[in-house]
């Protein structure tokens, strides 16, 4: 303290004690010359005086103690907790599954990614990505943000082609800012489509997005717009441009945007810029180049990154851990549905040979369960579901009756003896066309049992049924039926004919 200080606080004391003495000598005075009048109340100003005094300490001891507590620090930007734990959750369950996946080269990108969004946990930087319609400006909006041309602009769609991120700081904000230049998207053509591909990937990477247009909003972008704030990104409306437009024109072309985004936008988030505004030709000739107008879109940033940056962050590392989650599973089971489906294609064929090797030519319920019953535990093996052979007739009969009852064992029959007429010697034709009738239904009850066993041994809603039908019409379009009579003939009939003509010729 400065000795100037010293001696105001001195000077002060000094002050406050000579004020106390006087109060003091005062009150003592009065006491002195009420008790004299009546003592009784000369006491009852005396407790009034010290109830008054009690009062006054306490409120000097409770204001010392608010403004004596040491000054709170500003908290270091920190992920919440429990969405941060929630993230960290979903990473270790995506090792978890990448444990299950088999295909090598899947199985390490998935790792690779689930390490790279771990680090990212310790310290991050917030993530803007600049995104919208070819030529609205995007590069334009980045070089303004930044104050320097870092990003080449130009009036054909397509200027820029890769994504392109530069660092940079908000004074007063701790955490480092990147922003990310995307190609426009709805572009035409093949590398139109792979850019927006690429553009839309990062913009699901952003934890807050700048979402550019130049003009009213056309259908396409209000679909995308839609799409990535329902996923929960979180956007703002950046219409760019506003030099070209009239001020009324523009404060018309305002309201109907507004209206168009609401509610999806709040109107607050709905910024209106010119991030390259025009040169302007001057009577004298000369060219005058206006300076870009990109404040409000700055002082918007700034504020929601001040009041829900590390909420944004928390939510966005989340949401990319949790689609991570959902990559592992999508691999997964279509792993599963492929070695499932290679089960089933193995027991159709031993369904139809058991079927057409009998000496009456029917299909046989109880025989086709039985190979079924089979095909369940090994279906249920892929799917990580252990179960005995028991369980597995007790599922294969119920779907035969549900097969039966939904008429498709007659109705398979007939499909396959009217296409099979054509082209079967007549000696064989009621065995192959219930040998082809019996792989399509084990086909049929196989495809419904995976349908079981990926919804974790249950039918779903509209139960049995409901899985069966919807395999038998799946099954039942042309191209895949004249495929299938072809196997059939292969498979079925032709092993039949040869071994009918052995036993002739023998
Ligand atoms: N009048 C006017 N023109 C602008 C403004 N901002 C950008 N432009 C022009 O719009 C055109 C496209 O700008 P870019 O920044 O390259 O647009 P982009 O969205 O990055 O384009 P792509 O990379 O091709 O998708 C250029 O000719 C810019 O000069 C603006 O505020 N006012
Ligand atoms: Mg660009």
């Amino acid at each position: 303290m400065s000795r100037a200080r010293w001696l105001a606080v001195i000077v002060g004391i000094l002050l406050a004690l000579g004020l106390v003495a006087w109060l003091i000598d005062a009150v003592y005075r009065l006491y002195a010359g009420v008790s004299l009048a009546s003592p009784l109340l000369g006491n009852l100003l005396l407790a009034l005086l010290l109830v008054l005094l009690a009062l006054l300490i306490a409120g000097v001891v409770y204001y010392g103690f608010l403004f004596g507590r040491p000054k709170r620090q500003r908290p270091r930007p920190r992920v919440p907790v429990q969405r941060s734990a929630a993230a960290k959750d979903s990473l270790e369950a995506v090792r978890q599954q990448a444990t299950r996946i088999q295909d090598e080269v899947a199985r390490q990108a998935l790792l690779e990614r689930s390490r790279e969004l771990e680090s990212t946990f310790a310290r991050r930087e917030f993530r803007l990505v600049v995104f919208g319609t070819g030529s609205a400006g995007k590069t334009s909006i980045v070089n303004a943000v930044l104050g320097r041309m870092v990003g080449q602009v130009g009036a054909p769609m397509g200027t820029t082609i890769i994504g392109e991120t530069y660092p940079f700081r908000f004074k007063g904000l701790d955490r480092e800012i990147h922003i990310t230049d995307t190609p426009g998207i709805l572009e035409a053509g093949i590398v139109g489509t792979e850019r927006e591909q690429l553009a839309r990937q990062l913009a699901a990477e952003a934890d807050l997005l700048l979402f550019v247009i130049d003009n009213d909003l056309r259908q396409s972008e209000w679909t995308t717009l839609r799409s990535l704030v329902q996923i929960g990104k979180r956007s703002i409306v950046v219409f760019n441009k506003i030099d070209l437009y009239p001020e009324a024109d523009l404060q018309i072309l305002l309201d109907r945007l507004q209206d168009r985004l609401h509610p999806l936008i709040p109107s607050e988030d709905l910024v209106a810029v010119a991030a390259n505004p025009q040169a302007i030709t001057l009577e004298s000739g000369e060219t005058l180049r206006p300076d870009p107008e990109i404040i409000p879109l700055l002082r918007r940033m700034v504020m929601i990154l001040r009041s829900e940056g590390e909420d944004l962050i928390a939510d966005n590392l989340l949401f990319q851990a949790q689609q991570l989650g959902e990559a592992a599973r999508e691999l997964i089971d279509a792993e599963r549905l492929k070695q499932a489906e290679k089960v089933v294609e193995r027991f159709q064929w031993i369904g139809a040979g058991v079927v057409s090797a009998m000496p009456i030519p029917v299909v046989d319920i109880l025989a086709a369960a039985a190979v079924n019953a089979q095909m369940v535990v090994e279906i249920g093996r892929v799917y990580d579901c252990e179960m005995n052979i028991e369980r597995g007739k007790e599922l294969a009969v119920s779907l035969t009756k549900t097969l039966i009852s939904l008429g498709l064992v007659r109705g398979a029959t007939e499909i396959f003896a009217i296409a099979m007429q054509t082209n079967v010697a007549t000696f064989v034709i009621g065995r192959a066309v219930h040998g082809a009738t019996a792989a399509y239904l084990t086909r049929i009850a196989g495809k419904s049992f995976i349908e079981y066993f990926r919804q974790d041994q249950n039918w779903g809603d509209g139960g049995i049924t409901e899985v069966v039908q919807e395999q038998f019409r799946l099954n039942q379009r042309d191209e895949f039926m004249k495929v299938f009579v072809k196997q059939a003939i292969d498979r079925v009939v032709q092993p039949l004919q040869e071994r009918e003509e052995g036993d002739r010729s023998s």
